[in-house]
């Protein structure tokens, strides 16, 4: 699955205002060969304090920061899951995502068409949640009526795997019946391992991004009140961002221009940085960073990861050919301003092969193949 977030929600709630201004400095693509980058695709680079902070220490040559991908997906419309509106070919990007971010439209407007008559943050959700578990709904109900075959089926692993997968699935078909996504289900990591291959849009982590006037950032409006008090009942999480003016922001040249002009409307972060590290997050990224004279850079990882498979993300050799890893925390650094007083302070370790790496951690990997 993609270590992407994809933006999705009704038409015309500013869903491409959002992903152009999150890419109109994207993250620089030479650094990333990999990717091959499609119009409604980006890589923008995660605001991270800490980066600026070892860099302000360790004065390297360059820095790279980490960077998340974004891919902006066409709007939704009732009926989609039934193929209205391109709605196959939509779902089709949506079920290819790590994660989604779903535009609210919180601002009024008259110039600018709402596809329901009204701006109703409330029903609008329930719009494309409900398109969501009914596309859900079809691929459960598919695997769930092939399941006679594969419960006769001689292969004894292939019986056992459709034996616990019954009732997994029929609590599915029931859950999105009623709307609700697959992740209010309470599943544990076996049963998670039993559909995953189902690749469920509802089984994704999902936030809600209130899209609102210029007047509603400081103080929020009636509209993002009702999207908090939804999102609060599901557990997900929201962020309150301004199409309008962050592609304002956007437009500006350089890093003091940008600081200025949200000092000037009196925000401390802009909403996109809140967007970017919220999206960071939901995909289950955590940041180490590798500091050296040359470069200091940060490196995504999936929290939980060992020491070898987050040497990995720099080099497939350096987790094969894993010795063991030299670390010590960023806010070692911190509060010692240097490495080698670090070292002084008894706080540089030796980790093996089962470390479990930190957010934060300064790594230096030794390896041999
Ligand atoms: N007033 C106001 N208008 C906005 C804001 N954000 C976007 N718009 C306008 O709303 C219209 C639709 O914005 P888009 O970003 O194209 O919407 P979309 O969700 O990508 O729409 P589809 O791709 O058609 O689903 C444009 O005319 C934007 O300028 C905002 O925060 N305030
Ligand atoms: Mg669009």
């Amino acid at each position: 699955m993609g270590l992407n977030c994809g933006i999705v929600g009704l038409p015309n709630v500013g869903k491409s205002t959002i992903f152009q201004a999150l890419t109109s400095a994207p993250a620089e693509a030479a650094n990333y060969p990999f990717c091959t980058i499609e119009p409604n695709q980006g890589i923008v680079s995660v605001p991270d304090v800490r980066l600026k902070k070892i860099t302000s220490l360790i004065k390297p040559q360059k820095t790279v920061p980490a960077i998340v991908e974004f891919l902006d997906i066409a709007g939704l419309v009732k009926g989609a899951s039934k193929g209205e509106g391109l709605g196959n070919q939509f779902l089709g990007h949506i079920r290819q995502v790590g994660a989604i971010i779903h535009v609210v439209r919180c601002f009024d407007d008259s110039d600018i068409v709402h596809v329901h008559g009204e701006v109703n943050p409330a029903d609008d959700i329930e719009t494309i949640n409900i398109e969501l578990a009914l596309a859900d709904l079809e691929t459960v109900q598919k695997r769930y009526n092939s399941l006679d075959k594969l419960l006769k089926s001689h292969d004894k692993k292939i019986q056992t795997r459709a034996k616990m997968a019954k009732p997994l699935l029929e609590i599915l078909i029931k859950t999105l019946e009623e709307g609700k996504a697959a992740r209010s289900i309470e599943f544990d990591e076996e049963e998670k391992e039993v559909i995953s291959d189902l690749h469920l849009i509802t089984m994704k982590e999902m936030l809600y991004a209130c899209n609102v006037d210029e007047d509603s950032v400081l103080e929020d409006n009636a509209y993002v009140s009702k999207v908090r008090e939804l999102a609060l009942k599901e557990g997900s999480s929201v962020v309150k961002i301004c199409g309008k003016i962050e592609s304002e922001i956007a437009a500006l040249e350089s890093q003091e221009e940008k600081d200025e002009f949200l000092d000037s409307i009196g925000i401390k972060e802009s909403g996109l940085s809140l967007l970017i590290k919220a999206g960071y997050d939901l995909l289950g990224l955590k940041t180490y960073f590798t500091a050296g004279e040359k470069e200091v850079r940060a490196w995504t990882f999936k929290d939980g990861s060992k020491a070898p498979q987050a040497a990995g993300v720099i080099h497939t050799d350096f987790e094969r050919g894993f010795i063991r890893a030299e670390v010590f925390h960023c806010d070692d650094l911190f509060q010692y301003g240097s490495e080698v007083k670090v070292k002084e302070a008894g706080k540089f370790r030796v980790e093996g092969k089962e470390y479990l790496v930190k957010d934060g951690d300064i790594m230096h990997f030794r390896f041999n193949v």
